[in-house]
């Protein structure tokens, strides 16, 4: 029998025309990860509300055995395995249907935080050995993605589901980046072999490896 790997990215937001987390999870469709193992790819809008119950909807649909949530972030240069979601939205724009919350809860009584259930650091050191630039990141900000990671995390946790989930930021596209002076980006074929590469990680490796992927800042 076949087993799902739930794969989300997002429709574009802040007025672009695309967003690279969205043309690469749409390349994984349908792809075998492993043995057992096939990539079921979705798209979420850029949406406090309508983000979470699109994406409890699908869970419920396709009881993934693992999540994972793919978010575009301008500005970094690396693959950004996030570590933590915490339970806050404070947007600097508004979202794509005009709501703009500002030092809020995502759950009024949930927990502060949820940490990643994925290795991060195995895929980090994967990455790295295949070329592509990765890092551990500390903070997936405020807006919809973090609020989107908490979520996922909340409604695992609360179903007492064994899926396995987590976060990761990608740069932008380099069609995305060229009119932006100095804004770094990545190739899609580098994004989608990384997100292939971070789910047959995620299969093979149960107990993330002990490597620092800590800052001092
Ligand atoms: N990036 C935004 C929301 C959607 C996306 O792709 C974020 O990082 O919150």
């Amino acid at each position: 029998m076949t087993k799902t790997i739930l794969l989300t990215g997002f429709e574009p937001f802040a007025g672009n025309t695309l967003n690279s987390s969205w043309e690469a999870v749409r390349a994984l469709a349908g792809q075998r990860i492993g043995h057992e193992h096939v990539v079921v790819s979705e798209l979420l809008p850029c949406a406090f509300d309508d983000s979470l119950q699109q994406l409890n909807q699908l869970i419920e649909l396709h009881q993934p055995e693992i999540v994972v949530a793919v978010g575009q972030a301008g500005g970094r240069t690396a693959f950004s395995l996030e570590r933590v979601a915490i339970n806050l939205k404070d947007a600097a724009i508004p979202d794509n249907t005009g709501q703009q919350p500002v030092d809020q809860p995502i759950l009024e009584d949930g927990p502060a935080a949820y940490f990643s259930t994925l290795p991060i650091k195995a895929i980090v050191a994967r990455l790295r050995e295949h070329g592509i630039p990765a890092e551990v990141s500390q903070s997936a900000g405020t807006y919809v993605c973090n609020t989107v990671f908490y979520g996922l995390m909340h409604a695992l946790n609360n179903l007492q589901r064994p899926a396995r989930a987590g976060f990761v930021h990608i740069p932008l596209l380099p069609a995305q980046a060229a009119n932006k002076a100095g804004a770094p980006s990545m190739a899609e074929p580098i994004i989608v072999e990384g997100l292939r590469l971070a789910l047959s990680v995620t299969l093979s490796v149960k107990q993330d490896l002990k490597l620092s992927g800590g800052t001092t800042h």
